[in-house]
């Protein structure tokens, strides 16, 4: 039944793991638009004021198996959307921990989904799955996977373990291979792209940025509006239409970071870069500057709206306007 609002109110619900990360923040605020905020359930080990207002938070450590099936078989989850992970640059500093977040939850939440039959799950992976042997320029689908990072070891063994369950169990396993994320309504933290975030905030403040990035080292990235469009539009893909069931590459712009220095020069009149390249620019340098993405396109329409200027005058205006939610 649907409601004057649009809400299906017979529809099982959301759940977001890792709801107070980057992504998280904004896809599960946008899924709340959609659904409903008492139809998408926020968890993650930190809580996050705005989103415990807006519908239920959960607290969740994905690593605590009986939590998880209390919190599914609670709130009657009918899908997930798994993004619980540590980025790049901090699994360099904890390796075991990032092995164990990012693989053991992983399989933690394939297991609840082949138990409790539950429709459809959503998990992201990364450009980091791409080591230095991969092609630079347009990366295509199918390449070498040999990653420098902890992080990207994990997506690899993440990305196989999606493609397993779904081959012998019929679990509904939906991923793209996501470059860096650019937003303003959230912190990032601990990923070596977070760079082109903190430059937008110190310029919007007149701040002096150190970038720990090389000034040529161009990456793969991606306005978070397009992240989130993604991620719903793979999700509402026919099943039919998903044929890899790996991860999708996914692109949108590319720039190092000078070229992102130029625009937001355009826009705000910023000009205090100094480069500092520590170890985020040899990650960044094992990573591809460009990605083919035409199975995504093809598969399930994929088509993304920003590229550079409109998303940097976009995040100006809004930051401008204080338009950035207390967390
Ligand atoms: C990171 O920098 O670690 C992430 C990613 C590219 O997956 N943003």
């Amino acid at each position: 039944m649907r409601t004057g609002t649009g809400i299906n109110t017979e529809q099982k619900n959301i759940l977001v793991t890792g709801a107070s990360g980057q992504l998280g923040y904004e896809l599960t605020s946008r899924l709340r638009q959609r659904h409903g905020g008492d139809h998408v359930i926020a968890t993650d080990i930190r809580e996050n004021h705005s989103l415990a207002d807006s519908g239920p938070f959960e607290y969740l450590d994905v690593l605590d198996r009986k939590q998880l099936e209390d919190i599914i078989e609670k709130h009657d989850i009918g899908e997930i959307y798994h993004l619980a992970a540590i980025l790049s640059a901090r699994g360099e500093r904890e390796i075991e921990a990032t092995w164990k977040l990012n693989t053991d939850g992983l399989l933690n939440v394939l297991n609840q989904a082949r138990i409790k039959e539950i429709k459809r799950i959503f998990w992201p992976s990364s450009i980091a799955v791409f080591g230095p042997d991969a092609p630079r320029e347009q990366t295509p689908q199918n390449t070498p996977l040999n990653p420098n990072t902890v992080y990207g070891i994990s997506k690899v063994a993440g990305e196989q373990w999606c493609a397993y369950y779904h081959r012998r169990f019929g679990v509904d396993v939906r991923s793209v291979r996501y470059p860096g994320l650019i937003g303003y309504k959230s912190e990032p933290g601990g990923g070596t792209t977070d760079y082109a975030v903190d430059m937008l905030r110190t310029a919007i403040n007149g701040q002096t940025f150190v970038c720990p990035v090389g000034r040529n080292t161009r990456l793969p990235m991606m306005y978070m509006e397009d992240a989130v469009k993604a991620s719903i539009a793979i999700m509402e893909a026919d099943p039919n239409h998903i044929r890899i069931r790996t991860s999708y590459n996914l692109a949108s712009i590319s720039f190092a970071p000078h070229e992102l220095a130029r625009v937001i020069q355009q826009y705000t009149g910023f000009r205090n870069v100094d480069y500092a390249p520590d170890e985020r620019d040899a990650i960044a340098a094992s990573w591809p500057d460009s990605i083919d993405d035409h199975e995504a396109q093809r598969d399930w329409g994929w088509n993304p709206d920003y590229d550079i200027k409109e998303m940097v005058q976009t995040i100006h205006q809004a930051v401008t306007a204080a338009d950035v939610p207390d967390k």
